[in-house]
């Protein structure tokens, strides 16, 4: 592998210094992704998120085959509920709030079968797993300080869901000096057109929070 890959991205190629890049995989959670966990109390349905799955695992062994650093988050809180604001706690009119026992154990929270990453993508032991309580991945996080130590300047992210977890990381992630690119059929949402429009977002303006390409164009230029 070179030391550099071009990745054919929107709004424009980009190259990346791979001992400067890192995967970040948002969520892919059983709370998320299967019945019966917190996205599908919120009253989603959560078929919706598993075409992102066989994208992020095809980079996923990409990365992990080129040595790059791979990073997982969870979003969830603690048993003790101390690290869960009352205003998201009480939000809305779920099924199931966060802590309540459901059928993968209690909702959203750190160690139950529920909040754990779906076996498909599951981190290696030498990976990095940053658990969050909120919706993006630098706040309350040791996750800034884990990227500086590793010299990290550009981020691969994809996960779930695109408007949600993922746009509020990569926006974070962007005020940070990040160069974030978007793999766009890495990332799903319950709701197709705020994918779609999420995605724009991003790359509009010329990248005004960063770039988005296809995994088979990650792929490339990994393999290159
Ligand atoms: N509800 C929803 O779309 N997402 C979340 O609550 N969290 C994440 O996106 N991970």
């Amino acid at each position: 592998m070179a030391d550099t890959g071009t990745i054919a991205a929107e709004p424009a190629p980009i190259t990346l210094d791979w001992s400067k890049t890192a995967l970040v995989i948002i969520d892919m959670q059983r709370d998320f992704m299967e019945p019966g966990g917190f996205g599908e109390t919120l009253g989603n349905d959560v078929s919706q998120l598993a075409r992102a799955v066989q994208p992020i695992a095809a980079v996923l062994a990409a990365v992990r085959e080129a040595g790059l650093l791979v990073v997982h988050t969870r979003e969830g809180h603690l048993p003790d509920l101390s690290d869960a604001p009352p205003a998201k706690v009480e939000r809305g009119a779920p099924s199931l709030r966060i802590g309540d026992p459901g059928p993968m154990g209690r909702i959203l929270i750190r160690g139950e079968a529920g909040h754990d990453i779906i076996p498909e993508l599951y981190p290696l032991e030498s990976e990095i797993v940053i658990d969050k309580p909120g919706k993006g991945a630098f706040y309350a996080t040791e996750l800034s300080d884990i990227l500086s130590k590793y010299g990290i300047e550009n981020l691969l992210v994809c996960g779930v869901t695109t408007e949600v977890c993922v746009n509020t990381t990569v926006r974070e992630a962007n005020d940070r000096g990040y160069r974030c690119v978007v793999i766009s059929d890495g990332c799903a949402s319950y709701f197709p057109e705020f994918h779609e429009m999420g995605l724009k977002m991003i790359k509009a303006q010329g990248g005004i929070f960063g770039w988005v390409a296809e995994s088979a164009a990650v792929l490339k230029a990994l393999a290159a």
